[in-house]
């Protein structure tokens, strides 16, 4: 739990089971941890959430309430107890113990105050804060998961200084001993690992934070609450703690599931309570997953010699996997808020407009925003660095569609916004400008082809997609010229909507949706599909390299991978490459629905031998000579095969809309529609049910999850597909 503010003071749970000599400390979401399952299963963004660890046999549940009051935001209460049973227990055996441990830490400013009974339990702590006034944090002693009465507990305390938030776990890990003793009455005596004395930072680091530590060591199951209380709220109206706390938990969790099927309907629409369930974890694990960062990010700027500091500052963003990715990615938010903002628009309001606030002098934003040290310590070095040349598509476009089909977007809100979206779309219009008007093409792909069976376009978001084989200025990108079609399109009805002048967008709207002047620009008629345009040859192939045998007593240098161009490149249409580029057009409903393309897409759509699995589209034909290659010998396949949900959920968008259209697809497009929705969904629902988890993608040939998890990032978007909410 934290402030959204910079250096806002965190509290925080971490756990372990005291096995012998074995310390197996949890903190962060880290998938190396292999929890069988854990995520917000109710959250509504404000108030209110209920989350899940399994962890082996150990069943955890936290929920926090929060009720408002005072001046600083008022009191919440947290984990609001819950049981920790331990599963499995043999017959004979000791009960099961744990030890929680519960803390506060601040982040460079404020101060804490520990409050000490009874040897070496910290029974509360105070503290003061620059947003939060002053406080107290109480934790109250253990219960059974009905009772009232006091478990029996060992308690141990910690107070510590850190070099940052970022260290907490380090500090408390290396302030273990095992000297301490757990001995319940009438029970054997066992050993268990206690903070016990921290050194400090090392020597010359200036230490950023004060940490307060207080272990619990008790037997499972078992119900602990931790009550917040802000020292400006005057008149409490009881302590949120036992009956008031189970009387307001109660009440929020019956708030929630009647918004939620106001919301969504999934009740309404007949599903399972299992199907249901689902639902709502996916949902408020990204709602629930959201954070708010501080820092900035390093970026190299095309005539600067080294990365340089950008503008330090906030950003408030669900991020797309809470174990792997925990921070903001650009286009991945845009799908983030097509759901949050069914949910709450001003929350959705509110994050575009720090994302928009991170905007340079150019009109560029950072594609990843790795800010502050925490959100560094997740990311290897040579992926920090952000190029102030690289776009990423631009799906703040969709975001401002939704909002303003559902009349969510009050004018003085996008009066403010405006500058900000015109800078944004001239940085696209002027930076990935293609070689013929009305053409754009993606900046920032790889340059050493040598080394690539295809060079890779990180900035189109779908990285080793495969492109034309030699990148060059005259290349056409079929994608980004759609997503500027929807951007001039939006434009415009934000023009017009302001009462601004909305000429130049209208007619970059209509030049981009004109079906002609796209065809004669990314339509393959030999391929029969629309491609991309560039520089390409089909016949390269990744070899072993070879040397001459070396001196003798030499060792033999490690042959590389290496591309080898059989037929030199030439300018054409991009072949061998079908898959969701080729869509686009569709995807983003740019064809008419007469356009006899429209039929040809949905022909590769349906077809097994391209696109059609029974658990979703794959990302690129089987009949692709890519299908399923590795790009380099540590490069697997990412998107050449799997299924992506992000984009499955604009295919059903798209077969939703050609469906109800009256033209000579509908039926087709209709039927397609039942079909794919049908599968994503029982497919994402039933790796959910066998894994635990959603994933990142889902392989094409067995439907399973893969890459990494929990990735409740656009994947939750299938809940969409549930509402039919397009
Ligand atoms: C790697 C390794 C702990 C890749 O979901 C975020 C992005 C998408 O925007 C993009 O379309 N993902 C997709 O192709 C993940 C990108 C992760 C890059 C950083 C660092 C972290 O190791």
């Amino acid at each position: 739990m934290k402030t959204r503010s910079p250096r806002a003071p965190v509290a925080g749970l971490m756990w372990m089971r005291p096995s012998e000599g074995d310390v197996r400390l949890r903190h962060t979401c880290e998938q190396s941890d292999r929890l069988a399952r854990y995520g917000w299963l109710r959250h509504d963004g404000l108030h209110f959430g209920a989350q899940e660890i399994r962890d082996a046999g150990l069943r955890l549940q936290t929920e926090f309430v929060k009720r408002p009051g005072g001046r600083h935001g008022g009191d919440w209460s947290w984990p609001a107890g819950r049981h920790l049973s331990g599963g499995g227990r043999m017959a004979g055996t000791p009960p099961a113990f744990i030890s929680l441990l519960f803390y506060v830490a601040t982040d460079g400013q404020g101060t804490l105050q520990p409050l000490v009974v009874e040897k070496n339990r910290m029974s509360s702590l105070t503290g003061t804060t620059e947003e939060l006034g002053d406080f107290t944090v109480t934790f109250q002693q253990p219960t059974s998961e009905i009772g009232t009465t006091p478990l029996y507990a060992s308690y141990n305390y910690l107070q510590a200084k850190a070099e940052g938030l970022h260290r907490l776990s380090d500090v408390v890990k290396a302030s273990l001993s095992p000297r301490f003793v757990y001995a319940p009455p009438g029970a054997p005596k066992r050993r268990y690992f206690g903070v016990d004395a921290y050194r400090g930072p090392p020597d010359g680091v200036e230490p950023r934070s004060q940490l307060l530590v207080h272990q619990v060591t008790v037997a499972v199951p078992c119900r602990l609450e931790v009550l917040f209380e802000s020292g400006s709220v005057a008149d409490r109206a009881g302590r949120l703690a036992g009956e008031v706390l189970a009387q307001e938990l109660a009440r929020h969790r019956g708030a929630f599931e009647e918004r939620f099927e106001r919301t969504f309907g999934l009740a309404r629409k007949g599903f399972s309570a299992q199907e249901q369930d689902f639902a709502k974890a996916a949902f408020s694990n990204m709602l629930g997953g959201m954070g708010y960062f501080y820092g900035h990010s390093l970026v190299q700027a095309p005539h600067s010699d080294r990365p340089q500091p950008y503008l330090e500052g906030p950003l408030f963003t669900a991020v797309p996997s809470r174990s792997f990715f925990p921070r903001g990615f650009l286009w991945d938010e845009g799908f983030h808020q097509l759901l949050l903002s069914r949910w709450d628009p001003a929350l959705t309001r509110e994050v575009l407009a720090h994302w928009f606030d991170l905007m340079n002098a150019e009109g560029w934003i950072p594609r990843e925003q790795i800010l502050g040290e925490e959100a560094r310590t997740k990311v290897p070095a040579e992926f920090v660095v952000q190029h102030s040349t690289a776009g990423n598509p631009p799906t703040f476009f969709l975001v401002l569609q939704q909002l303003l089909s559902q009349g969510a977007t009050d004018v003085p809100y996008l009066r403010r916004l405006y500058p900000r979206l015109q800078s944004w779309y001239d940085w696209y219009n002027r930076t990935q400008a293609g070689p013929v008007p009305y053409a754009f093409r993606w900046r920032g792909q790889d340059q050493d082809t040598q080394l690539f069976l295809n060079p890779k376009t990180l900035t189109s978001g779908l990285d080793d997609y495969p492109r034309a084989s030699h990148p060059s200025p005259d290349e056409r990108h079929l994608d980004l010229r759609c997503w500027m079609a929807l951007a001039s399109d939006v434009m415009a009805r934000v023009a017009a909507h302001l009462g601004e002048p909305a000429g130049d967008y209208q007619h970059m709207a209509e030049a981009l949706a004109d079906n002609q002047l796209l065809e004669q620009h990314h339509w393959a008629e030999a391929l029969g599909t629309f491609a991309d345009y560039g520089n390409h040859t089909q016949a390269v192939l990744l070899e072993r390299e070879r040397f001459q045998p070396p001196p003798p007593g030499q060792p033999l240098p490690t042959p590389r991978l290496l591309r080898v161009v059989r037929k030199p490149p030439k300018l054409q249409f991009v072949g061998g490459a079908l898959g969701y580029v080729s869509l686009f057009p569709l995807l983003l409903q740019l064809l008419r629905p007469e356009s006899p393309r429209l039929g040809a897409l949905l022909a590769d759509m349906r077809s097994e031998q391209q696109l059609w699995t029974p658990f979703g589209l794959r990302s690129l034909s089987r009949s692709s000579p890519f299908y399923l290659k590795h790009n380099t010998e540590h490069d697997p396949p990412y998107w050449r095969g799997p299924i992506w949900i992000n984009i499955n959920y604009l295919a059903v968008r798209a077969l939703h809309h050609y469906g109800r259209l009256e033209g000579p697809f509908r039926e087709a497009a209709a039927a397609l529609y039942r079909e794919l929705r049908a599968n994503l969904i029982g497919n994402v629902f039933r790796q959910y049910q066998e894994s635990g988890y959603l994933w990142e993608q889902y392989h094409d040939g067995t439907g399973k999850g893969q890459g990494c998890y929990p990735f409740t990032g656009w994947s939750a978007l299938v809940l969409l597909m549930m509402a039919e909410e397009y």
